[in-house]
């Protein structure tokens, strides 16, 4: 099964997808621990990334592309994966198409629904690096502006789910499961 979990910025898709991981024994590819991980330390894409990132960008679809391409051709992923995070521009996700083989297609689009107000105070009580109140709002302009054309995108192909993100994290989990039929 291959799913894609969808949001804007602290959603809950990685806290959902290690969920959704453990329950399906299927690998948990997130974009935004690839390039965490990139940045410290400090690779070439790292570098280029760290910038954007720090700003609440988004880094380059070409970056982007390159790492999730090496990711997704590991053995782990042949019998399924989770996207967290990711296609998060409609040219991501037509990337996406290309790389995955006629034998594969995404299952599920999960869209984890929720308030922007409360979502920054739970960012903030997080307190990672971009955590800060002008780069979330940076990171809730990049993705009003360039993730949020993907909802259309997917609605199309009738594969996208919309889950209340605004409820307790076993209760949000609760509602995935009744959508992936497991
Ligand atoms: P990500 O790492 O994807 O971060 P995110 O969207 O902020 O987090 P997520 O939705 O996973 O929230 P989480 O579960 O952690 O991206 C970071 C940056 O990387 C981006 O800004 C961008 O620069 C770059 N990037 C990543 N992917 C990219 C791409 N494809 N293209 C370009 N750039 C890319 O939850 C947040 C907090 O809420 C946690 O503390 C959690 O415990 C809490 N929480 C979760 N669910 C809750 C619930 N139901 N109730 C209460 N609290 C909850």
């Amino acid at each position: 099964m291959n799913i894609i979990l969808f949001g804007p910025p602290g959603c809950g898709k990685g806290t959902q997808a290690a969920f959704i991981s453990d329950f399906l024994s299927i690998p948990h590819l997130s974009t935004g621990d690839m390039l965490r991980s990139a940045v410290s330390s400090k690779s070439e894409i790292g570098l280029k990334a760290k910038e954007i990132m720090e700003k609440g960008g988004l880094v380059s679809d070409k970056i982007v592309l390159s790492i999730v391409k090496e990711r997704i051709s590991n053995n782990d992923s042949k019998k399924g994966f989770i996207l967290d995070g990711f296609p998060r521009t409609i040219n991501q996700a037509e990337g996406l198409d290309a790389l995955i083989n006629e034998n594969q297609k995404i299952d599920f689009v999960l869209r984890i629904k929720v308030d922007e107000e409360d979502i920054i105070k739970r960012l903030i009580a997080r307190g990672r690096a971009d955590d800060k109140p002008a780069i979330i709002k940076n990171r809730f302009k990049s993705y009003n502006s360039e993730t949020q054309p993907l909802i259309p995108f997917y609605e199309e192909r009738e594969i996208l789910f919309n889950i209340n993100g605004m409820q307790e994290i076993e209760k949000v989990f609760e509602d995935i499961k009744k959508v992936i039929g497991e």
